[in-house]
């Protein structure tokens, strides 16, 4: 049986991880942008330590990341020589529109995107894209205070409309919002919050949310309407959530994760706040205020498939632990599983698991949007990197796709893993953290000279989606 025919192999990267050139092409500033690498960054990633503005003596990764920006169309063909159906790329907003609140979009930006999209075609590679990859333009957050301002839902739809219409020959596959789940541990990047003193700070991020939810139900509505045959998907950051032991406060403890992340899908797959949110909202008063239809919205207007990042499972436990590192989440430290140079668990059979529980809850298409293992590769005397770890990490993780398409019945749209070429961590900021199975010649300290060279998980992927999974 296998994959089928049609099945999406490729590569999913983030515009503020890849592309760099923020000065370039009329582009505006983004929260993104002033994320800075070293012991700063988390305290900014979670809206503690507000910095809407260049500061001298930090190091920003985004403002160069790995040059994609003049480097793209080498870096597609690389792409197209692996052998890629889908690329998964997002827009830079403040490329298109560079504060955010302007009646026109800057056409500098749109053609760039134009140029990536052609590129991608003449290697036969659909495009998959996220509308905003943790991307919020920085005077919209001076401004309005970024999502916790409901005006955000109108800027982030005229960007969809301008999106919409432009590549409406070009892109049929949208996601509205990377990891949406991430707003509750990341928010500043999430949604481009900087908590104020003394506020409470999970109805801000509720609120927030509430106001992207809305949005993402009126861009699918959107979507729909422009052109047909688009379809669009929510996108959040998965992971089975175990209990720590069979004790039942364990096992409700893990339920209680499980909830508190799939509250968003919920929201964009079935259309309504279930009632475990609403109670639980409402009690701790966090539930978001809502406007006269909001409901009506989100009710018409679900997402048509579902889409999540994986990289590990997670454990929780009822009481203390030692705890696990794992993509900004919180985790008890599971002892059976391994743990990579990052200190995040490597879990592939969680895969299977987290595939076949989103499957039973939605019953929707689903795409595997991210997932990959982030190691320092360090070239040999001649240049060439034997990535065996990665290819290894892929490799079992395709395997467990694979039984849980051929077995278990999942409906499943593609794969991305992330990402095909090394870039810059979104936690972290490091460059030595990488991912690719093309690496880039850039150095932590920023010496290098941006060459691409293909490593030995280049041909192993080749040889994966040529044989359409049977070769692994
Ligand atoms: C996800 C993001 C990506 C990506 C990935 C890996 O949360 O959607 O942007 O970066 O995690 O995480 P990191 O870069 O921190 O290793």
């Amino acid at each position: 049986m296998g994959f089928p025919e049609n099945f999406l192999w490729g590569g999913a990267m983030a515009a503020n991880q890849c592309e760099g050139g923020i000065f370039e092409g009329g582009r505006g500033l983004a929260n993104v942008d002033l994320c800075p690498s070293g012991s700063r960054r988390q305290e900014i990633l979670r809206g503690h330590g507000k910095i809407l503005q260049m500061e001298p003596g930090c190091h920003y990764p985004s403002a160069e990341a790995i040059d994609f920006y003049h480097h793209f169309r080498e870096d597609i063909r690389l792409l197209g020589e692996m052998g890629f159906r889908v690329f998964r790329l997002s827009i830079a907003w403040t490329r298109i529109f560079p504060k955010g609140d302007e009646e026109k979009p800057n056409e500098e930006g749109l053609r760039f995107y134009d140029e990536i999209f052609e590129e991608c075609k003449k290697y036969g590679i659909q495009p998959l894209v996220t509308i905003s990859h943790f991307d919020c333009p920085v005077y919209l957050i001076e401004k309005y205070g970024g999502w916790r301002d409901r005006r955000m839902i109108d800027f982030y739809l005229c960007l969809c409309r301008v999106l919409f219409t432009r590549y409406q020959d070009k892109v049929t596959l949208w996601l509205t919002f990377n990891e949406i789940n991430m707003i509750l541990h990341a928010p500043f990047m999430g949604a481009g919050l900087c908590f104020r003193e003394g506020e409470n700070e999970e109805l801000v991020k509720y609120q927030a949310a509430h106001h992207e939810l809305v949005a993402s139900a009126l861009a699918t509505k959107l979507a729909h309407e422009i052109n047909p045959k688009n379809q669009v998907g929510c996108m959040f950051a998965a992971g089975s959530v175990y209990p720590f032991s069979c004790r039942p406060e364990d096992v409700w403890e893990a339920l209680l994760k499980e909830q508190e992340n799939y509250f968003f899908v919920d929201v964009q797959s079935r259309g309504y706040y279930p009632a475990y949110a609403k109670i639980r909202l409402q009690k701790r008063g966090i539930f978001p205020q809502m406007q006269t239809g909001d409901e009506e919205i989100l009710k018409k207007y679900p997402v048509d498939f579902i889409s999540f990042s994986y990289y590990n499972s997670r454990c929780v436990s009822a009481g203390t632990q030692e705890m696990a590192e794992g993509n900004l989440f919180q985790s008890a430290k599971n002892p059976f599983v391994n743990y990579s140079d990052w200190g995040w668990p490597i879990d592939p059979l969680g895969l299977r698991i987290t595939l076949n529980q989103v499957y039973d809850r939605y019953q929707k298409p689903m795409f595997i949007v991210e997932n990959g293992l982030g190691a320092e590769d360090i070239p040999e005397a001649d240049g060439k990197i034997f990535d065996d770890y990665r290819i290894e990490y892929l490799r079992e993780h395709i395997q467990e796709m694979k039984k849980a398409v051929e077995e278990d019945g999942v409906e499943l749209m593609g794969y991305t893993s992330w990402a095909p070429i090394d870039l810059i961590s979104a936690g972290t900021g490091e460059m030595k953290k990488r991912y690719g199975f093309i690496y880039v010649d850039k150095q932590e300290d920023g010496s290098g000279t941006r060459k691409r060279t293909r490593k030995k998980s280049f041909y192993w992927y080749q040889k994966v989606i040529e044989t359409n999974g049977e070769e692994l």
